[in-house]
């Protein structure tokens, strides 16, 4: 156990998912130590710079503007008022931002020309620019490399087969298709999944072994669960518990040994002791700041906290992924 492959067969994803949530634990940490640096976490920061009115009709999510939400809708932020946040998250710690916008798809118009000055803007005050914008083009994608992107939030979310019972207006293949364009730039791709949508397990198995079968493995692996909003068709779906986040986490180390596996959204809810044995069990990245794109996240100096307690550090920027 513990080497990067790419030929995992469903069945030996599904063999480490379900042993026994100690042994699991177990066995993530021990690849956690072979493959990533002990203690350490990377720290990003994420701001919506475009809220709601999307067109796309994604269960879960509080912009669809399908879904009567009490999210406030915002066009496009200027400039400076960017660059103005990322200065913050700078200061607070982050190494990476991470811009995210609530479009079906990228269109090349002048809020994507806007974009990409901000992309400028952020890779030059030192910080890993990110950006979650929906699907993309080889072009765009190349426009975008040649900003300065460092990285392309792109998540399949869920199992294929369980796909269409939670976004019918794109397919699963769709997803696939930008997300290899992405890495044809040279982009370094970020692709993770939600779980608590009413998927089985199998479904996470399938996200899991889609994830760990793709040609090279997503620099980075976000693990969010969800977070019911009201007016959203997922309002009622309880929450998940932090033992299934953390079978995710784990079993996600071990098939992606090199990956950033990032504790997502759901932190809000949690422990700093639920936390500490999602680190365990192989998470080394978080978001920070107190707000995801659209709902609460644990303030700064808690995070601060809950770092000297657990005898953590910031992991620094632009430090190389093996995947
Ligand atoms: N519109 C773009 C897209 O869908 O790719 C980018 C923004 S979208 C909000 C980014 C990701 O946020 C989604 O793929 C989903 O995984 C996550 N997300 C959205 N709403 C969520 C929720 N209520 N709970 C957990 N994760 C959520
Ligand atoms: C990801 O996997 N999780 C982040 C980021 N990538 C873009 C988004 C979480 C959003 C949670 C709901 C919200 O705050 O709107
Ligand atoms: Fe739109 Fe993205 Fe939300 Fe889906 S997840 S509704 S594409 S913002």
């Amino acid at each position: 156990m513990g080497e990067i492959r790419n030929d995992w067969t469903k069945e030996e994803v599904a063999a480490i998912f379900n042993l026994p949530i100690m042994e699991l634990m177990y066995r993530a940490s021990v690849v956690h130590r072979k493959f990533q640096a002990t203690g350490e976490v990377q720290v990003c920061t994420l701001l919506s710079v475009k809220t709601g009115g999307c067109p796309e009709d994604c269960a879960y999510c509080p912009q669809a503007s399908r879904y009567h939400t009490e999210v406030e809708r915002h066009n496009l932020l200027g400039y400076d008022e960017v660059l103005t946040k990322a200065l913050i998250a700078k200061e607070n710690g982050s190494t990476r931002f991470c811009m995210g916008a609530a479009w079906r798809n990228i269109k090349d118009n002048e809020d994507f020309d806007n974009v990409l000055e901000m992309v400028k803007g952020v890779s030059n005050i030192g910080l890993e620019v990110c950006c979650t914008l929906g699907m993309l083009t080889e072009d765009q994608a190349k426009k975008l490399k040649d900003a300065g992107l460092y990285a392309y939030n792109h998540n399949l979310d869920t199992g294929e087969e369980y796909y269409e019972e939670i976004i019918s207006t794109r397919n699963y293949g769709d997803r696939l298709k930008t997300i290899e364009n992405v890495s044809n730039a040279d982009i370094s791709v970020c692709s993770g999944g939600i779980i608590g949508l009413g998927e089985s397990q199998a479904d996470r198995v399938a996200m899991l072994h889609t994830l760990a079968t793709m040609k090279k493995h997503p620099e980075s692996v976000p693990v969010n669960a969800l977070v019911p909003v009201k007016g959203t068709p997922l309002e009622n779906n309880t929450r998940v518990s932090v033992w299934e986040m953390i079978r995710m986490i784990a079993t996600a180390r071990i098939i992606m040994p090199g990956a950033m596996v990032r504790l997502s959204a759901g932190r809000n809810e949690m422990s700093v002791e639920e936390q500490a044995l999602c680190f365990m069990a192989g998470a080394n990245s978080i978001f920070a700041g107190e707000k995801l794109l659209t709902t609460p996240n644990p303030d700064v100096n808690e995070d601060k906290a809950m770092f000297e307690l657990l005898g953590l550090k910031p992991r620094e920027a632009y430090k190389e992924v093996l995947v």
